[in-house]
């Protein structure tokens, strides 16, 4: 079904858009089964590449740096004990999972490439889509991480900004279990940084504009389980720690327009052998 009138101009007004039912409940259920499998056939040994938005130390990591053409797996930052052993199971230690599992792994194409999503981003103006990133996020009972203030577009940069967000809430998010959080029409505020490849092997913050964000204008997005977050690539948004007994698994798409130069100082870069594709 295409975005209505009323729907369009909310996007363009608030920079995101909460579409209710937009999968149904056992599209959610196989997602998050097959994400369950995944880290129960994961061996940790030797990852401790704990995933944090707040951790400069990430930024020299080749773990996390390669793995935009592959499925890897992240820590909470709260997921190890002094000795660096881990707290609990690993199952309830991982942060996330990215960032290609959307190409990788048929459940997750099932699950990325539907006649719904086509016709949603297309909707928004993206003519041209390629599936870029992908991230299970399962923001976990308890320990889940901050995830702090940003806009998608200092991640994923491209020329002329051309790239949505898709948040699909595998599991109802709430204030409790760390649901999103956005500045409504923040998305006119401008990009005020970006994240790049720099020498070495490393990674840094390019800086436009540091002045804080109006937190006060924050809004929590509590949305029911199959709800689809839009958000625009400009849109400041975070989530809080989940301090809950309960997960708010979620999981995300990024997707990008062809028609638009993509940076090669990106972090996300995918080997020539594995181009991203399109619906
Ligand atoms: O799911 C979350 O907690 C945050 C996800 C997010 O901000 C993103 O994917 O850009």
């Amino acid at each position: 079904m295409k975005l209505n009138s009323d729907q369009l101009a909310a996007y363009d007004r608030d920079g995101f858009l909460v579409l209710e039912n937009f999968v149904d409940a056992d599209a959610c259920d196989r997602l998050r089964s097959r994400a369950e499998k995944l880290v129960r056939n994961f061996d940790p040994a030797g990852v401790v590449s704990i995933f944090s938005t707040r951790e400069q130390t990430r930024t020299s990591d080749d773990y996390f740096l390669e793995s935009g053409d592959k499925i890897r797996f992240f820590f909470e930052e709260n997921a190890f004990l002094a000795d660096g052993s881990l707290r609990q199971s690993k199952e309830r230690s991982i942060n996330k999972i990215g960032h290609a599992l959307h190409d990788l792994d048929p459940v997750f194409d099932n699950f990325s490439r539907t006649p719904e999503i086509k016709q949603l981003v297309s909707d928004v103006g993206i003519n041209t889509p390629l599936l870029l990133q992908s991230m299970y996020i399962f923001k976990q009972p308890r320990i889940g991480g901050v995830v702090t203030c940003h806009q998608d577009a200092t991640f994923l940069f491209t020329e002329p900004l051309r790239m949505v967000g898709l948040w699909f809430a595998l599991e109802d998010a709430t204030i409790d279990n760390g649901c999103l959080w956005a500045i409504p029409g923040g998305h006119r505020l401008g990009l005020k940084s970006r994240f790049m490849r720099a020498e070495g092997g490393r990674t840094r913050f390019e800086v436009f504009d540091d002045t804080p964000w109006p937190d006060e204008n924050l809004q929590p997005l509590e949305v029911k389980k199959g709800t689809l977050i839009v958000l625009h690539s400009l849109l400041p948004h975070l989530s809080r720690a989940n301090r809950s007994p309960k997960s708010r698994h979620a999981y995300t798409l990024h997707i990008i327009d062809a028609a638009a130069h993509y940076s090669k100082d990106n972090w996300l870069q995918r080997s020539a052998g594995m181009p991203p594709r399109g619906f």
